[in-house]
């Protein structure tokens, strides 16, 4: 067989396949046009390959090579289509199952975070008793967490294992003691910043995150919220304290709560005292609170002599613990929605 004959077949039997393979609507069709060009035994790309004896022996590589191609070329239209109706098929089964009936798929609605809840129903208590709001930096420096609050440089609760001091923002903050950033271990900073910028009378509250490294259990978590207010006036008195703290409990707990105060001791407030809520068989402790002491008052620039008040920082965690029954802190910050959608 001459050469140019052997070309000129292989050229119309590429030609042939390839809209044989574009044209096949269906996989049935597509297998027959496969049979008929690839199949094994008599396939046409077969029966040409037979006809390669017959060429002269000098032309033999050109017609090899040339048969090469044009097998890739028939191989890659069948691929091709096989391809295409691959997708068609699972377009017609997604089609075939839609069903324009069927209600649609429904999104479960988030909620508001627990804690968040709390804060604004705490914000709402004491609006009514007429407390306004203020908000203060998580990043506070050594004035405002410490000396200010009458702590002095040897105090164990300047120790690092109590705080997260910041090496990095300290470095470059460029404030004056740079030493002393840290993550604020207390709401009480914002009390001193109120009575800075503020002549009395004050009657605030602050809620925010603190930060201490304190390891995690049921009642305590490294990061948590505080309540804090404050209330400077002439004459105020440990009786009004221990009103607003009881009306506080009772509007946020229920009549039904049972707490009690404790003397304690605050380097900010003199005397001070320690509250508590009767829960589960025991006492667990919510807040701290007292009368602001004089040396705060100085601090800031007031006179002890002409204003008194009182101050209190509870832990927002604890409250709606009680509040809700829950008996660990660190299911506030799993994230896991089955516990998050309860509230
Ligand atoms: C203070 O932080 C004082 N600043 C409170 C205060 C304010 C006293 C104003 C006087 C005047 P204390 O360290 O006790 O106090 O913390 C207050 C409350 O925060 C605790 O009673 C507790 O309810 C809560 N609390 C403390 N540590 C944790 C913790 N790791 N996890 C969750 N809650 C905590």
């Amino acid at each position: 067989m001459a050469l140019q004959d052997f070309l000129d077949q292989l050229d119309e039997l590429g030609t042939a396949a390839e809209s044989a393979f574009g044209d096949a609507a269906d996989t049935e069709t597509l297998e027959a046009a496969r049979v008929t060009f690839l199949g094994a035994k008599k396939g046409r790309l077969k029966s040409i390959q037979q006809q390669m004896g017959s060429i002269e022996r000098e032309d033999k590589p050109m017609a090899g090579k040339a048969f090469n191609a044009t097998k890739g070329r028939i191989e890659a239209a069948f691929e091709a289509a096989q391809q295409r109706s691959n997708n068609t098929d699972s377009d017609s089964v997604a089609n075939a199952q839609f069903d324009a009936s069927l209600p649609g798929a429904t999104f479960r609605c988030g909620n508001v975070h627990p804690i968040t809840q709390t804060i604004e129903e705490l914000k709402e208590i004491m609006g009514r008793l007429g407390f306004s709001i203020v908000d203060g930096p998580e990043i506070e420096d050594d004035w405002h967490n410490f000396v200010a609050l009458n702590i002095p440089d040897d105090h164990p609760a300047r120790d690092p294992l109590e705080n997260f001091y910041l090496a990095t923002a300290a470095a470059s903050s460029g404030a004056k003691d740079p030493v002393g950033l840290l993550l604020r271990s207390q709401t009480s900073t914002v009390q001193i910043r109120v009575m800075e910028k503020t002549a009395p009378p004050i009657r605030i509250i602050s809620l925010g995150r603190v930060y201490r490294p304190d390891t995690a259990d049921a009642t305590h978590y490294p990061m948590f919220h505080q309540i804090e207010g404050l209330m400077i006036d002439t004459n105020v008195s440990l009786a009004d304290l221990k009103s607003v703290l009881r009306l506080f409990a009772t509007s946020y707990l229920g009549d039904d709560v049972t707490i009690r105060f404790r003397p304690s001791f605050f380097p900010f407030t003199e005397p001070s005292v320690e509250a508590d809520y009767y829960w589960n068989g025991q006492w667990v402790e919510f807040g701290g609170a007292g009368m602001v002491d004089p040396n705060v008052l100085k601090a800031v620039g007031y006179d002890p002599e002409e204003v008194t008040g009182f101050a209190f920082g509870l832990g927002v965690e604890r409250l709606c613990m009680r509040r809700h029954g829950v008996t660990d802190i660190r299911e506030f910050y799993k994230n896991d929605v089955r516990f998050l959608a309860q509230f």
